[in-house]
């Protein structure tokens, strides 16, 4: 085997889903991966409250579906999340140093939105990272390179039950255990478009006016997530053009797949032979998804002129024009 055959198994996108809406921006994340063409295999980690419609969902996107217990796991984690109850989903997430099946892998957070190919970010060393937009000198944890290995796990639990999180997550334990990615190696940076903070968009303005077009990863930090913005009320108090733009997008995501899931479950028998598998409706939905995602340009074409509109705030296009009027349309187109 060539280096490069080696590449597309070893590496993969890893994501974490801990509830069921967290599987819808996990479900978007492995679609846009898909879309762009990654050549990496992609991971999603569900723990176990997560619903078995959800995982089947998950199953449609990614290549591997695998259901995390802490709890279950090897007597390190178990003890070290016995001592530190309160970094459950932490531990969690730290599973992805599990993965060693994989040589190197990218985590990016469920909550992100990946606009292009990043395959490149695999060129990357452990643990490269962007900085968090609220103290640079952290990086923040939605979207990093790692290695997978027991010993580094290891030491991570070891870590956590030692010394906590000063943040109560993920972050800030990964932040004091690579304690040193502020000043030992540049090239461990990653740019700030490979995870724009949604939140930036509002602190510098002019600097995402400048370089926004550039960005790879949106990742919409804080409590409000793309998915608990489908509803007119809420959105309309959210006043950011460019932050919308980036909401609007996940939608039309989210549209697609949900529709391609749904056709997909319809044709599903009852009782799965071994001749009508699940591989066998994938490959058939992949070819249906072709012209649904012609179908979705085209839509992107047809509301082009309508986008100017929206731009100068003539049309409430997260609210009611939004979301359910994007639905109907691709109703008629599909069903039609
Ligand atoms: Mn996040």
């Amino acid at each position: 085997m060539t280096e490069n055959s080696n590449r597309e198994t070893d590496f993969a996108f890893v994501t974490l889903a801990t509830t069921d809406s967290y599987c819808m921006g996990a479900l978007v994340v492995g679609q846009c991966l898909r879309r762009h063409r990654t050549t990496r295999q992609t991971v999603v980690m569900v723990s176990t409250n997560v619903s078995s419609q959800a995982r089947a969902a998950l199953g449609h996107v990614f290549d591997r579906v695998l259901v995390v217990d802490v709890l279950d796991s090897g007597d390190q984690a178990h003890l070290s999340w016995l001592g530190r109850p309160e970094l459950g989903v932490t531990f969690t997430k730290l599973h992805c140093w599990t993965l060693t099946q994989y040589s190197k892998c990218v985590f990016l957070d469920a909550d992100t939105l990946v606009l292009c190919n990043v395959d490149e970010l695999f060129e990357r060393e452990e643990l490269s990272a962007a900085p968090d937009p609220g103290w640079p000198d952290c990086f923040n944890s939605g979207v990093f390179v790692f290695r997978p290995s027991l010993i580094t796990h290891g030491r991570l639990l070891e870590h956590a039950r030692q010394h906590g999180s000063f943040d109560g997550g993920d972050q800030g334990l990964l932040n004091t255990f690579f304690s040193d990615w502020a000043v030992r190696d540049i090239s461990k940076h990653l740019p700030f478009v490979y995870n724009l903070s949604a939140i930036a968009v509002y602190t510098y303005l002019p600097a995402y006016q400048e370089y926004g077009h550039n960005a790879k990863i949106v990742h919409f930090l804080g409590s409000v997530k793309p998915w608990n913005l489908r509803s007119n009320s809420q959105t309309n108090q959210h006043t950011n053009s460019h932050l919308e733009e980036f909401v609007y997008q996940w939608w039309m995501e989210y549209s697609y797949l949900h529709h391609l899931i749904k056709t997909m479950s319809h044709q599903e028998p009852a009782v799965p032979s071994q001749h009508a598998g699940p591989k066998q409706h994938v490959r058939r939905c992949r070819i249906d998804s072709r012209i649904f995602l012609i179908t979705v340009y085209a839509l992107f074409n047809i509301t082009t002129c309508k986008t100017k509109l929206w731009e100068e705030g003539q049309v409430d296009y997260l609210g009611k024009d939004a979301f359910d009027n994007i639905q109907k349309k691709l109703d008629r187109f599909l069903y039609l």
